[in-house]
């Protein structure tokens, strides 16, 4: 039977921080670090803090400026990290209320109602409790019948989503899935960090999964098939966690934010995925010159650039491959899913299409489409 995308939606945040927005902020930290412990530099016993710059942040990432669900504080060089209002327990909770408006959006545009479906997956990053899931959270909220849980897969939390959706979708254990990616990634960025400090930005996505039989939406891509590799790495890594009250270290410590290895990340991900790509394509005995349209990860436009190459043996257009990093940023797992919800009505019936995520676990994500 024929699984469907029948639905995307992106819920872009209000607020915007561009490069020189975050690096003025992170320059005056530095100005005050240095100030502070001018005694201890000059005695060599700390090292003077480095200046960042956005040039060189456009130039190393191709990012211009990141969406944030709430700017205030995480420019304030007396905080350094956004200041997010607790809510009581019988309010919704921040992460489900991007969940559902990106849902929203996505479901309109499959032409579904909420009493449509029967499963919700919430898989991102991050989940902002262990529990009761986001997911069922969501549910609730949308009358949803049937059942709902997290998953958290870093960078393909998207794609290894929607591949548990194709699953259940195949295995007839639910009928319409909705899968969901509140990336509220910035409460976890090291603002104080210039290798780091530039590279998220806060997106929730959403996206709709059924079998063709039910499906009825204006633009609509068939999965022909799924493809995950995982493979473990500590270049990309955050010790955040439930067991840090346990171990009496501070919360706040710089391990316990996203950190990397970035040029190990370059290296080691760029041949794996573009492996990875080529080996799905031969499944349906087709090559990279097949496709007419590439939804990659979005984490650094040289990354990007270089898989391209590999794949194409030339550099792929805007059309081809398109990028929105310049104005999102790394959304972690939502990368993908914004620039197919942004590019994707263009496409012709028969059409073939690549969505894939790349990145921390190792994990590389891939789904082949076919344009209805
Ligand atoms: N301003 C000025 N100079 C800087 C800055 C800055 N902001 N940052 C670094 N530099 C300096 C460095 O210190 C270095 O100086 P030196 O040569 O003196 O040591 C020089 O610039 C060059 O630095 P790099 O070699 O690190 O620069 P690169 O050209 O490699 O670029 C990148 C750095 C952009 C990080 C690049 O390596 C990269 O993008 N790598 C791939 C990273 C990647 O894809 N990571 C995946 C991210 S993980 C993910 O997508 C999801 C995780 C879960 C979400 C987490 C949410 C918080």
């Amino acid at each position: 039977q024929q699984i469907v995308i029948s639905g995307v939606g992106v819920w872009t945040p209000e607020h915007t921080i561009t490069n020189q927005e975050l690096v003025d902020s992170y320059n005056r930290y530095v100005d005050a670090f240095n100030a502070e412990h001018e005694k201890q530099i000059e005695a060599g016993e700390t090292e003077a803090m480095p200046y960042s710059s956005a040039e060189f942040i456009e130039k190393a990432s191709g990012i211009k400026s990141r969406y944030i669900y709430q700017k205030e504080g995480a420019l304030d060089v007396s905080r350094m990290r956004p200041k997010i209002t607790p809510r009581n327990d019988d309010e919704l909770s921040h992460q489900a209320e991007i969940a559902i408006a990106a849902a929203k959006i996505a479901l309109k545009k499959a032409n579904k109602q909420a009493s449509d479906v029967d499963a919700v997956i919430v898989s991102c990053a991050y989940t902002q409790r262990a529990y009761p899931a986001i997911a069922i959270e969501v549910q609730e909220a949308l009358g949803i019948e049937g059942f709902g849980f997290d998953m958290l897969v870093a960078c393909s939390a998207a794609t290894f989503g929607m591949h548990r959706a194709f699953e259940m979708l195949s295995a007839d254990t639910a009928s319409c899935v909705l899968v969901i990616n509140p990336e509220l990634v910035s409460p976890q960025i090291n603002y104080t960090d210039r290798d780091s400090h530039f590279i998220f930005g806060d997106v929730a996505t959403a996206t709709v999964l059924e079998r063709e039989e039910t499906a009825d939406a204006p633009h609509m891509y068939n999965v022909l098939s799924t493809k995950a590799l995982t493979k473990y790495s500590n270049n990309i890594r955050s010790n955040f966690g439930y067991m840090t009250r346990a171990e009496d270290v501070d919360p706040y410590g710089p391990d316990k934010l996203f950190h990397q290895a970035g040029r190990r990340v370059f290296k080691e991900v760029c041949p794996m995925a573009a492996a990875h790509l080529e080996a799905h394509l031969a499944r349906h005995n087709l090559t990279a010159e097949n496709v007419k349209r590439w939804w990659l990860h979005q984490a650094n436009i040289n990354m990007n650039t270089l898989i391209c190459k590999r794949l194409l043996g030339r550099d792929a257009s805007q059309e081809e491959a398109p990028v929105v990093l310049d104005e999102y940023a790394n959304t972690a797992s939502a990368g993908s899913v914004i620039a197919f919800g942004k590019y994707h009505e263009d496409l012709s019936a028969g059409d073939t299409a690549v969505l894939c995520s790349f990145g921390a676990g190792y994990s590389i994500g891939s789904l082949v489409l076919q344009k209805r």
